[in-house]
Formats: C-alpha cells, sequence, structure tokens
C-alpha cells in the first residue's frame, strides 16, 4: 500500500486535521514527541505574535492502539486558538489582494472577491500538520536508525559556508544557536538581521540544509520519472509556502565546475566501497547510494511585512497600499523544521515502497535481508 495523506483546515478556523493512509502496524506513536516537533517549528526565532497565541496541542483521532499504529488511517488534529481573522469576510479589508501571496491568483481562478477563502487555506500555518505527519514518519524511521537534522545556511544576505558536517555535529551546533545556524559568529550576525529587518518593518528569506543519515542504497528508482528520489524530495519541498528552489547536495555548486570535478569517486576503503566525497547529495539516478542525504531549501522573504507594496481593491479597483496587520519577520529557522519533516515523510514512503511489510517487523526482516545480501555481494 502506497503511503499518502490529506490535510484540510484553515490558518484561523476550528482547527487543522491530517490523515495518513497506509502506514504499517507496529509504529510507536508519542504525542510528547509530535508535540516537541510542533514547539521546534514554532518557537524559532523571527516569528510574530501569533506564535504568543498558538500552544499547538495535537490530539490523535484514531489509528492506534496502545500507542501503536494499527496498519488503520491515523487522524491527527491540531486546534487553532488564533480564530480571530483581520480582513474577515464581508470586512473593508477582505477583497484587498496582498502581494506575493496566494490572494490575487487563487480568487481569479475561483471565481471570487474575497481574499478569505483563498488565504486562510494558503497560510503557512498548515506547516504545523506538515510537521505533525512528518514526525509519525520520523517514529517509524528511527526503526531503522535513520536520522534527520537541518541548520540555517543563511539568512538575508548573511551566510554560512560550514562544509560537510554528521547529523550529530549539526544537532550539537544548532542546539546552542537561536536561529539554528552551525556557526556562532554568523549565526549572530543572523540574528542582528532579523532584530533590524523587524524595527525597519521588512521580512527576510534565507536558506537552510536539510541532512538525512542512515537511508540504505537503493531508496528511490531510475527507471521512472516519477519514482527518482531527488524528484520526489524537491518536489515535496517546493510545495512548503514561500520556497522558491531545491538544490540536491550541491548542485548549485557542482553545475560550474568541469565533470570529473563534480561526481563522487567510488573507492576501496579498508576492503569497502567508500565515496570520499558527496557532490551528489547521497542521490545518484535518483537512488540512495548509501551516503547522507543532502538537500538544501531555498524561501523567498514572507510576502507580509509592514512595508507593503501597492495592490488593487477587486471590488472597487480602487488601488491602495497591501494591508498589514502582524506577521513573522523571517520564518527560516522554522523553515528547518518544516523540511525536515517534509523529507521524513518522503524517505518513509520511498523506504515502505522498497521493502514493504504491513507490520514494522515484517519491513524490519526484509530490510535486514536486503542489506545482509549488500554485504554479501561488496565484501572482497
Ligand atoms: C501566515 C501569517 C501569520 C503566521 C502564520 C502564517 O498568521 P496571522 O495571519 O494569524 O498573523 O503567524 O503562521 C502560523 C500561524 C503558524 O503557526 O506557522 C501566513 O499568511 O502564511
Amino acid at each position: 500500500m502506497a503511503l499518502r495523506f490529506l490535510t484540510a483546515g484553515d490558518s484561523h478556523g476550528d482547527s487543522l486535521t491530517g490523515i495518513i493512509e497506509g502506514l504499517p502496524a507496529g509504529i510507536p506513536v508519542s504525542l510528547r514527541k509530535i508535540r516537541r516537533e510542533l514547539r521546534r517549528r514554532s518557537q524559532s526565532f523571527g516569528r510574530g505574535s501569533r506564535q504568543e497565541i498558538e500552544t499547538d496541542q495535537v490530539e490523535i483521532l484514531g489509528g492506534l492502539w496502545k500507542g501503536k499504529t494499527t496498519g488503520a488511517p491515523l487522524a491527527i488534529r491540531i486546534p487553532n486558538r488564533g480564530r480571530k481573522v483581520s480582513g474577515k469576510r464581508g470586512g473593508a479589508l477582505s477583497t484587498v489582494p496582498r502581494p506575493g501571496h496566494a490572494d490575487l491568483a487563487g480568487c481569479l481562478k475561483y471565481g471570487l472577491d474575497e481574499v478569505p477563502p483563498i488565504s486562510e487555506r494558503a497560510s503557512a500555518r498548515s506547516t504545523a500538520m506538515r510537521v505533525a505527519i512528518g514526525a509519525v514518519a520520523r517514529m517509524a524511521l528511527e526503526r531503522f536508525s535513520v536520522e534527520i537534522i537541518s541548520h540555517v545556511r543563511s539568512i538575508g544576505g548573511i551566510a554560512a559556508e560550514p562544509g560537510p558536517l554528521s547529523v550529530d555535529g549539526i544537532r550539537r551546533r544548532v542546539a546552542r544557536s537561536p536561529v539554528r545556524c552551525v556557526d556562532p559568529g554568523v549565526g549572530r550576525r543572523m540574528a542582528d538581521a532579523i532584530r533590524s529587518a523587524q524595527e525597519e518593518g521588512h521580512s527576510l528569506g534565507g536558506s537552510v540544509e536539510v541532512v538525512a543519515s542512515g537511508i540504505p542504497p537503493g531508496v528511490g528508482s531510475h527507471v521512472a520519472w516519477d519514482r527518482k528520489l531527488d524528484a520526489r524530495l524537491a518536489g515535496a519541498l517546493m510545495s512548503i509556502q514561500s520556497v522558491k528552489a531545491v538544490e540536491i547536495g550541491e548542485g548549485l555548486d557542482t553545475h560550474r565546475r568541469f565533470g570529473v570535478d563534480a561526481q563522487d569517486a567510488i573507492v576501496l576503503d579498508g576492503g569497502r566501497l567508500a565515496r570520499p566525497t558527496n557532490f551528489a547529495g547521497g542521490i545518484e539516478g535518483g537512488i540512495s547510494n548509501g551516503e547522507d542525504i543532502t538537500v538544501r531549501v531555498y524561501a523567498k522573504p514572507i510576502p507580509t511585512a509592514k512595508k507593503c507594496l501597492p495592490t488593487v481593491n477587486l471590488r472597487t479597483l480602487k488601488p491602495r497600499p497591501s494591508p498589514y496587520v502582524r506577521s513573522d519577520v523571517c520564518v527560516i529557522p522554522a523553515l528547518g523544521v518544516i523540511a525536515e519533516s517534509v523529507v521524513a515523510w518522503e524517505l518513509l514512503c520511498a523506504v515502505m515502497e522498497k521493502f514493504g511489510g504491513d507490520h514494522m517487523d515484517e519491513t524490519e526482516r526484509n530490510l535486514r535481508s536486503y542489506l545482509a545480501s549488500l554485504e554479501e555481494r561488496t565484501r572482497p
């Protein structure tokens, strides 16, 4: 059974709902762990006053028995506490689309002149559910010792260039940084830039890197475009609000080099196959190659900011400035957590396609027997 999920809910409606289908039985699901991921997302540096309202309590409505999945659909609910919406239906601002949001394109497409039916669903509030779903995927992947972490590479024009890092190294270093940057000096400059942007009424974009360790070689496939692991990760990451580009491995650097300087050699190290570099980000031909999976995600500055752009009232067709009530200043540290969750989900889908199983014990048996066969084939 292929895994899939659906989400529903608006930014200021009663709640967000998610239903995951196709999970094997036997995944231990901890509400405490889901809440921890939700807190990492919501309490990151640069968020606005909405996050002071939200507590992101999470409820599981079905699909668990004694704390473990049963194979039935898993239903998740996250109530919204911030239920008041400016520009509410019928209000003076409700017919004014904000540049950079889905507002105008959505109103044109759906034959509406009121923005809230579009903006309520397009809102990045929905990333709370993506993180909850990703947290469940992580709990499944933990059984196979897969670990996923991210760090902030740039905010505004300020960038960290730390070179290759292990999952453990990233985890230790981001824990000490309010902006989740592995370089403390650069992190301080990023935090200063966020404070200045807030004072000046601007918003800031940036980029994050997600690293996943423990994915065995052979996940994904070269045989069809929609089975390629890199294509699936890129598509899923592009669906996060404000994301404008995804880079697999060092793709934005390697395209400038000669071919021999852009590929990862295959060598024997102590009698074992090894890759001295990982420019490919752990994926060759759409298939995982056993190295860490590394993806970078680039997001534009969020479109809501005190300094606003011109727009036009859709009902009166009179020009006016874009409305502003409140906003985040920079969501890049939160983007790292969201991107980790999206990667966790896509990796779980691809792992389940390769190894199958209706119970995690069956999946693990299949994985172990495959790993044993690889070990035999690659032993000199
Ligand atoms: C968002 C606008 C802000 C953010 C919201 C996403 O909400 P509000 O319109 O209530 O001020 O705070 O993000 C969240 C609520 C969240 O939990 O991430 C938007 O327009 O996308």
